[in-house]
């Protein structure tokens, strides 16, 4: 059996969706901007799946949502912009991120900071979420951007979005969210939190990978990040790509359409494999299911090295992660568990379970059957775990017969 629970990495593609994309490729290729027949065959299914995206996070006409070519082009976007508009003009000094933003952000707050930027890199509680008050407590008049994801790649953890607007509203400071792991696992809507920027990805939801976008709020404009044409009202130019913004159209109202079942259904079957798990001993989930996206658990086995576990789920031809797909290759410790500050043992202990829509109860069933012998496999070799202090007992009741 092959399981695929890795869907905060990415998603299978919705079969409606290559269908809908799949005549964009030899039947109607036309550039939209061109003036002929061919150039019209596209132009109304460009209108629809706008419209569509448009419709999915609630966007005003006059809004923006500018088509970028994923998640970590609309990130390093937005920052950068706010670093040429605003910090190498001198009128701000500082911007604020969180420390577990996905390293889009990181990575690019970092190069900024290298520039000569104050940054304030804002700590989570040991539930994993970030609390208001840090934001309140390092905000001045001088800082051009907050940037904080509304849920978190990692654990699922849902930050306080709303309390996080409001306070940069009221305080004049710009607001970006990334919202890579919040399409399709609730609500988004812009109109309802005082959002400036969101990014969001269609390979997380069902889509085409490649493909992402920015929506920019009216009056809140960047610097075009790529100069040239107008297409995308000039803020992004190059040819557009056609087939990805309708496929990424179709899957943001599958995913809007779903979200009853991401909410109920996944959500019930993500709880029971989870309280499974934690039948086991020695098992930590940081952040509670009920502050979490419905799809996701990262939790840690002690005295499990995660590329152990990984590597025992994937003979058994299970996909899951150890922290974020980007980062895996230089085996550090999960980013999250390092930020909420967890024993180096624990730290390198964490598995990340994400469901989707397409996971079956059949699956689940067999990932903890093939979980809970890896447990006991591992546990009887590992160093950490046979020299644990009193308390810490090896492996699974039913091991011990
Ligand atoms: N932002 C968040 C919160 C993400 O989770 C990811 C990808 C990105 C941005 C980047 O998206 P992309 O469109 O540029 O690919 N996150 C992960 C992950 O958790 N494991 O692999 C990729």
């Amino acid at each position: 059996m092959r399981v695929y629970l890795d869907n905060n990495a990415t998603t299978i593609v919705d079969p409606q969706v290559k269908k809908e994309m799949d005549p964009f490729f030899v039947e109607k290729y036309g550039n939209p901007n061109s003036l002929h027949a061919y150039a019209g065959e596209t132009h109304l299914p460009l209108k629809t799946a706008m419209e569509k995206l448009y419709a999915g996070i609630h966007a005003p006409k006059e809004d923006s949502v500018v088509i970028t070519s994923c998640a970590t082009e609309s990130n390093n976007w937005v920052l950068k912009s706010i670093y040429f508009q605003y910090i190498a003009t001198g009128r701000k000094n500082h911007i604020m991120i969180s420390e577990v933003e996905h390293p889009s952000i990181m990575a690019t707050a970092k190069f900024i900071e290298s520039m000569g930027c104050r940054v304030t890199y804002l700590p989570i509680n040991n539930e994993g979420i970030m609390d208001v008050q840090t934001v309140k407590d390092n905000i001045t008049s001088k800082t051009a951007i907050v940037s904080i994801m509304w849920a978190n790649n990692e654990t699922g953890a849902i930050f306080p979005i709303e309390e996080i607007g409001e306070l940069c509203k009221e305080k004049g400071v710009l607001f970006h969210t990334d919202a890579v792991q919040a399409i399709g696992k609730f609500p988004v809507d812009v109109q309802s939190f005082d959002i400036d920027y969101l990014t969001f990805s269609a390979h997380k939801f069902h889509g085409p990978k490649g493909v992402g976008a920015l929506y920019i709020k009216k009056g809140k404009e960047l610097i075009p990040l790529l100069h040239g044409g107008s297409q995308m009202g000039g803020h992004r130019s190059g040819t557009l790509n056609i087939a990805g913004i309708i496929g990424m159209g179709k899957a943001m109202e599958l995913a809007i359409d779903s979200l009853d079942f991401e909410m109920e259904d996944i959500r019930e079957m993500r709880d029971a494999f989870e309280d499974e798990l934690l039948k086991i001993k020695d098992t930590f989930v940081v952040t509670p299911r009920e502050k979490r996206t419905p799809n996701t658990i990262l939790i840690s086995f002690r005295g499990i090295e995660g590329e152990s576990m990984l590597w025992d789920l994937n003979r058994s031809g299970i996909g899951a992660s150890t922290g974020s797909a980007c980062a895996s290759e230089d085996l550090e410790a999960n980013s999250v568990m390092e930020a909420i500050g967890a024993s180096e043992d624990l730290a390198h202990t964490a598995i990340r379970f994400s469901l989707s829509r397409y996971t079956t109860q059949e699956e689940m069933d067999y990932t903890l059957e093939v979980v809970k012998k890896a447990v006991i496999r591992l546990r009887e070799i590992s160093s950490s775990y046979a020299y644990a202090p009193e308390g810490y007992e090896s492996g699974l009741d039913s091991h011990h017969h």
